[in-house]
């Protein structure tokens, strides 16, 4: 089935609380609680048709957008909840959605990465012609910076970007992007200065209807959602088009990244607690020789395991967003106090990307294992999650790439 999930709507069988004792960390304030709580409820409440992936994450992000969730994608000034992007509503947020729709923590995420270097690099007037439309949903984010031959490797991108009289011309590919053929603007980063490697990208905001832009190549995953090859063919535009500092689109990339991975780790969570909400169903449910499958001690001891890996990721996590709302927002980061934090943080936020998306697929396919049989069939939460979780141990930097950004770091 081309293009489709295999599964209809989303139907939740069981009503799901399983994060409600996880919030109460001191990581945490009563608002962000009371964020988890109330995305609970509504989440519970929604049915989307999820068989066609581009349709589903368009209503998706439209429900986001009118109940107000898309405000934690920008910041005040535009709409937003908070007067920065907040890295524990985000965490929250897609830890919760994550427990009910892939997809739709998808359309929730990719608001936010497709909009951040904006957010965090945009002229006044860039924020304005562009935010808003993100918070409200009227304008769909895509954050472009992959390529076939530069995916962990940024610097060694090929598209270019050339300085003209009136504004810059793109040429080239870049491939496995997000909301890809639905966006209406991309945030696409191209070598300036090829001879400068890292130093020598620089970020533009362009159009998705300027004319040699072409987001028409859907890529066909494992666990669908709208990913495009976006081809850049003597593509014209403006002067006002270039995001960030010339030269400054490396940097703005990884600060981008620095926010949204602790967010993947929140993603991965919420897969993880409901594949062992699964398991646990599942677990009471099953007799075979003679008792319960949860009467097993080889049962409740893989559960356990199944926790620790849950909970180990989550405290990784937790501190993550925490470490960046609460001591890195609002320093210098020029000053040494402000780089050696923000060195800290960049570690800590790779290592709740690598931590929970690794633990993650461990506790999802240790809970299709349970499931027998069962557990492979189509239309079981079990089976999509285990399509679901195997991408995020590889989007925005994959788990080797944490690894060397902590490892790099110690050296440093
Ligand atoms: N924030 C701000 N600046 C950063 C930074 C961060 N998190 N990480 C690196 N930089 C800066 C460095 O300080 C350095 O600055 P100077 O040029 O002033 O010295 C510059 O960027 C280059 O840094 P570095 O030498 O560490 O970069 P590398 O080329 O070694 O690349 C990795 C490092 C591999 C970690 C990086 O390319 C990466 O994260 N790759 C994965 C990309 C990715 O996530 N792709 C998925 C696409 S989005 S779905």
């Amino acid at each position: 089935m081309v293009g489709e999930k295999y599964f209809g709507p989303i139907i939740l069988e069981t009503p799901l609380d399983v994060t409600a004792d996880c919030w109460d960390l001191p990581f945490f304030s009563p608002t962000h609680q009371q964020i988890g709580a109330r995305l609970k409820d509504w989440a519970r409440e929604q049915e989307v048709d999820e068989r066609n992936d581009r349709f589903a994450c368009l209503d998706w992000v439209s429900r986001l957008a009118k109940d107000g969730w898309l405000q934690y994608c920008v910041s005040a000034a535009h709409g937003g909840a908070f007067e920065h992007l907040d890295s524990r509503a985000l965490v929250i947020i897609r830890e919760t959605l994550s427990q009910y729709s892939a997809l739709a923590d998808f359309a929730f995420a990719m608001q936010g990465l497709g909009s951040g270097p904006i957010t965090l690099g945009g002229s006044a007037s860039q924020q304005n012609d562009y935010l808003s439309g993100v918070c409200t949903g009227h304008k769909i984010a895509a954050f472009a910076l992959s390529e076939e031959q530069a995916g962990s490797d940024v610097a060694a991108m090929a598209c270019t970007a050339v300085r003209q009289a009136d504004g810059f011309v793109l040429n080239g590919e870049k491939t496995w992007i997000s909301n890809g053929g639905i966006a209406n603007f991309y945030v696409i980063f191209c070598k300036t200065d090829p001879a400068l490697g890292s130093r020598g990208i620089s970020a533009f905001i362009v159009d998705a209807k300027t004319p040699g832009l072409d987001d028409t190549t859907h890529l066909q995953v494992m666990a669908p959602h709208p990913l495009a090859t976006v081809k850049l063919k003597d593509c014209k535009v403006p002067a006002s088009a270039l995001l960030g500092p010339w030269n400054g689109g490396f940097k703005l990339a990884m600060q981008t990244l620095d926010i949204f991975r602790a967010s993947v780790a929140g993603a991965a969570l919420g897969m993880a607690r409901r594949a062992l909400h699964e398991a646990t169903t599942h677990a009471k449910s099953r007799s075979m020789f003679k008792q319960r499958l949860a009467d097993f001690q080889i049962t409740q001891v893989k559960l356990g395991q199944m926790k620790a890996l849950i909970e180990s990721a989550a405290l990784l996590t937790y501190q993550a967003a925490w470490l960046r709302d609460t001591q890195l927002m609002g320093r210098d980061l020029k000053s040494p106090e402000g780089q050696s934090l923000h060195q800290r943080y960049t570690q800590a936020a790779a290592m709740a990307k690598w931590v929970a998306t690794e633990n993650a697929q461990q506790v999802i396919d240790m809970a299709l294992q349970m499931h027998g049989g069962k557990g492979v069939l189509v239309g079981q939460k079990i089976e999509s999650l285990y399509r679901d979780i195997r991408a995020l141990r590889i989007y925005e930097g994959a788990t080797e790439v944490q690894q060397l950004i902590v490892g790099k770091g110690l050296l440093a």
